[in-house]
């Protein structure tokens, strides 16, 4: 069935059909960027909108009076271009900014049944939603409510809840400061810490290490550093698709003379050759050599990497004393070395290598590039925090950095490259459901209130709480929770459960399609829209992964008259939920953004005069305490730590799968089919594989498997029928897309410590179904 015509603005646009796989593979890029990178940004962004809107978008991107790229979180330079964006960053923009609207006619037409056997891809691309939408227990479709009716609807579910800790409310790092920080002060009023994020799944195990050694879960290095850098590793991130501008910066560090390495399973193009769209030499000529040495890791073998690396570093400071290790800054900073040292030296150090599948010629370059380098930087993705030993594979990579003393001076640190454009700034408002206690008693004490103190639910322990009929309102903001999450014929079957499921979205998503008893879409304001209020035009603010918090303003005319700011939403729904049970002054927080600004400046650490050093251009940068040598551990120091070795080895027959991201796509959401860079093109149900593992698995290029994962738990996770593709994988291991596979990874396969879900180790073995048409 196809919608007709007239429920959408098209604007000359292409019909929208669900893909069909057509593969067609190609030889992997070994460069990202350059021209063809305009010309695709520009494509899908005239696909989605007029050249007007996308010239307004694109003039106003990441510029100081524009608003903020709501892409990645990767950093503006202080001084900026005219065109500071990439052609990811173009893409997402105008995937927001399209002409297309999802309208009621469109509800009426579409049962949710029938819409949840659409791909993601065709959700997204029905366009921006325009007005509240309800589908009531039993109901076939949604159908339109008033604003006033929904909130109040929601409100009483909230209210008649035998505990508030029934109630949970997600958030993906693309909501603002001002809505996060009023979200979880919504939630702790009502009295839940129930405040599953995104970053549950992201980067919470580089929050957790990094917390219990420099004793702050965020990175330590300026964009600066960056450039000052000797040495710079990066590992498990794929930046030419990912934090696309990142590559401009390495691409600086480079001309300074400093050195990159790269570690990474698969070559990505990125980390090879860079050609800058925005330089000349970028567009006519070869481009930048990033990576220096490539290491080609196995799956989950950093651990082994870094603890053969220290290893190495400690005898190399055994033969030439006073020479390798910066006892000054050990003694005056660190504690734990003695400790620490003596763990290492009893790692079995041809154990290790094994585990990295590397050369040990080439571990010997890399320590010589470490000794040579008097500066250092490690950054890192979803390549270490998503696998089970992710925690104790930060801890030592902080080891490594805290032996010469890379912390807390300029060119040198940790860098946990994160995600979502505004994924820091939301835990720096206190959406987590562990904020530590101080910032629960200042949030008390601004307020008139006793904030919980039991721990809430992370997004794995709420999906068992929906599942397990303890929990049974879910509400969802900005992100897409449903293939967001691991397990997902579980945890669809817990939001089924669920009585009450309301998502505040820009747009459609799986999220919608699956839902609770009653399922509310509350539309929502994006980054590009103008966002009028009682006391005039508002703008709102954002965190950077480096810290640097600066305002964002909307430039479009809204998708529809009918949307309401995330702001207005929560205090709507909370001044409806709270009643006058306390003194928070919803109604002004709405009309004046400002005044949640100056209740951030009282509540939260390092925000004084939010206010004024906001309508700075630019903002400001908040300080890590570390670069001043303050670490908030219980020791006052740094702190090495002794990790146990770990590796991942599949049984015979089996890989180890790795679920990534495409070129084309933002999380949840593919805006196509195709992976260009990976040379990957019309169809995303592929499974890469190396060549010689198919060969002893039987298996012939481009055969259709199903991909079958394999867990202590016995139940068989299936993702049916997809293609192999043969690819210079490590031997062992295997890559396909995220979201096809999250059904694949069990609940409860998570990481030690941090709870992540384990998406870039699953084991899986491939059954074939046939073989292959060619
Ligand atoms: N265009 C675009 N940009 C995005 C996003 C998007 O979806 N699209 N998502 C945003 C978000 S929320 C995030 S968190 C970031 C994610 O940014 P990335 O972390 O770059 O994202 P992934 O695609 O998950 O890629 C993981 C990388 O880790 C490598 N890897 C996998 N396993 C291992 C391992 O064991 N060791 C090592 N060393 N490497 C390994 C993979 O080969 C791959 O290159 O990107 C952000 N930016
Ligand atoms: N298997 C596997 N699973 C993973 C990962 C993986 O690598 N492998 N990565 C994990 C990671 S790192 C992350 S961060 C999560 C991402 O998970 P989420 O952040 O939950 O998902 P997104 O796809 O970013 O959410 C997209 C939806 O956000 C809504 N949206 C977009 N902009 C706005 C806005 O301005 N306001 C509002 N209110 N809504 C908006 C739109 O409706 C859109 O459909 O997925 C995780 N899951
Ligand atoms: S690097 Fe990230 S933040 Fe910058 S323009 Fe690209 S997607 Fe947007
Ligand atoms: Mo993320």
């Amino acid at each position: 069935m196809r919608r007709h015509p007239e429920s959408i603005d098209r604007s000359g646009m292409d019909t929208i059909e669900d893909p069909v796989d057509e593969l067609k593979v190609t030889p992997p890029k070994t460069w990202a960027a350059g021209v063809p990178a305009v010309a695709h940004a520009m494509g899908y962004s005239l696909s989605q909108t007029s050249p007007r809107r996308t010239l307004l978008t694109l003039l106003n991107i990441n510029q100081t009076k524009g608003f903020d790229c709501p892409g990645c979180a990767w950093p503006e330079p202080d001084h900026r271009h005219a065109t500071e964006y990439c052609e990811n960053g173009a893409k997402h923009i105008n995937d927001e900014a399209t002409s297309r609207r999802v309208t009621r006619e469109f509800f009426a037409e579409h049962s949710v049944a029938e819409l949840d056997t659409r791909s993601d891809y065709w959700l997204n691309q029905q366009g921006r939603l325009t007005e509240p939408m309800i589908k009531r227990p039993g109901a076939t479709h949604y159908e339109p409510i008033d604003w006033d009716v929904a909130l109040d609807l929601i409100a009483d579910e909230l209210s008649v809840l035998d505990t508030p800790d029934r109630a949970m409310f997600y958030t993906s790092g693309r909501l603002n400061n001002e809505a996060a920080f009023l979200l979880q002060l919504f939630a702790r009023a009502l009295g839940t810490n129930n405040l599953p994020d995104c970053s549950n799944m992201c980067h919470e195990s580089s929050g957790s290490a990094l917390q219990e050694t420099i004793g702050v879960g965020k990175g330590s290095v300026s964009l600066e550093d960056i450039y000052q850098a000797d040495l710079i590793f990066v590992i498990g991130q794929n930046p030419g698709t990912n934090h696309p501008r990142m590559l401009s910066a390495l691409e600086r560090t480079k001309r300074n003379g400093g050195r990159v390495i790269a570690v990474n399973p698969l070559p990505e193009a990125g980390l090879i050759r860079f050609k800058n769209p925005q330089q000349p030499s970028g567009v006519i000529g070869r481009g930048t050599a990033i990576a220096d040495e490539f290491l080609q890791i196995r799956p989950g073998g950093d651990l082994a990497l870094f603890q053969l690396l220290n290893q190495l570093l400690l005898e190399a400071e055994d033969r030439a004393p006073g020479t390798v290790l910066d006892h000054e800054f050990i003694a005056a900073h660190t504690s734990g070395f003695e400790a620490f040292a003596t763990h290492a030296r009893t790692i079995d150090g041809a154990e290790a290598l094994a585990a990295t599948g590397l050369d040990r010629a080439l571990i010997d370059r890399v320590l010589e590039r470490v000794l040579a380098s008097r500066r250092i930087i490690v950054c890192w993705a979803m390549g270490l925090t998503q696998h089970k030993h992710g925690v104790p594979t930060i801890r030592e990579l902080v080891n490594f950095l805290l032996l010469r003393g890379n912390l807390g001076r300029p060119g040198a640190g940790v860098c946990s490259v994160r995600g979502h454009s505004n994924v820091q700034g939301d835990r720096t408002m206190g959406i987590w459901e562990q904020m530590p206690q101080e910032f629960l008693d200042a949030l008390g004490r601004e307020f008139d209130f006793t904030p919980p103190t039991t721990h809430g639910l992370d997004s794995v322990n709420a999906i068992r709480a929906m599942r397990d009929g303890q929990a049974s309102v879910f509400v969802g903001v900005a992100g897409n929770f449903v293939r967001a999450t691991p397990d997902s014929a579980v945890t669809e079957a817990a939001l089924r459960r669920c009585r009450l499921t309301v998502q505040i979205s820009t747009k459609l998503n799986r999220s919608h399609t699956v839902c609770g008893e009653t399922a509310l879409i509350l539309p929502t304001l994006g980054r590009s829209d103008k966002d009028i209020q009682a006391t005039g035009l508002q703008f709102v603010t954002v965190e950077d992964s480096m810290s640097q918090i600066h305002a964002s303003r909307g430039r479009l005319t809204p998708a529809s008259p009918h949307l309401l700011s995330e702001v207005a939403i929560i205090c709507r729904l909370a001044a409806r939920t709270l009643g006058d049970r306390f003194s928070i002054p919803w109604k002004e927080f709405e009309a004046d953004y400002a005044a949640i600004r100056d209740s951030i400046s009282r509540v939260v650490r390092g925000f004084d005069d939010f206010n004024e050093r906001i309508a700075v251009p630019g903002g400001f940068r908040l300080p890590n305490p570390v670069n001043a040598h303050l670490y908030q551990t219980p020791s006052g120091t740094a702190v090495f730590t002794c990790n146990q070795f770990t590796s991942l080895e599949p049984p015979p027959g089996h890989l180890v799968l790795q679920s990534l991201r495409s070129h084309d796509q933002w999380n949840t959401i593919p805006y196509a089919m195709d992976d260009r860079y990976r040379g990957i093109h019309g169809a995303r149900r592929v499974v890469l594989v190396n060549p010689d593992d198919l060969a002893q698995l039987g298996l012939l290029d481009r055969q259709l498997v199903d991909i079958v994962s394999v867990w202590h738990d016995g139940i068989e996770r299936r993702a049916p029928e997809f293609r192999v593709v043969g690819y210079p994988t490590p031997p062992g291991s295997a890559a396909a897309y995220y979201p096809e596979t999250n059904v694949l990874v069990p609940l409860d396969s998570v990481a030690d410590i941090s709870n992540t879900p384990t998406s870039k180790g699953v084991i899986v073995r491939l059954e074939p179904l046939a073989p292959p048409d060619r």
